[in-house]
């Protein structure tokens, strides 16, 4: 039980020290037809990513997440979860 602590503390002081790496996925979604619907996607990415942005009109978002935190499947999954549909990846 102590070891856990201190291996979970040893984690957060690593978090705090390491500079943190951030990628940036670029996607086209499909089934996005109005501001409600990029609103949505949105509200699903934004506790994985730091920078969501989203063009209603073309599907086109981009996403900057930590590669710490989460990783490209998470957040497709998320999308694929708010109901629509990753069909590019860039
Ligand atoms: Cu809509």
């Amino acid at each position: 039980m102590k070891s856990l602590l201190l291996a979970l503390l040893g984690i957060f002081l690593l978090g705090i020290a390491t500079p943190k790496e951030t990628k940036t996925v670029h996607m086209k979604i499909e089934g996005i037809t109005c501001s409600m619907c990029s609103a949505m996607i949105t509200k699903k990415l934004t506790p994985l990513c730091q920078a969501v942005s989203i063009d209603h009109q073309s599907g086109e978002s981009q996403c900057t997440y930590e590669t710490g935190k989460t990783n490209q499947d998470a957040i497709v999954q998320a999308v694929t979860d708010a109901g629509y549909k990753v069909v590019e990846i860039k």
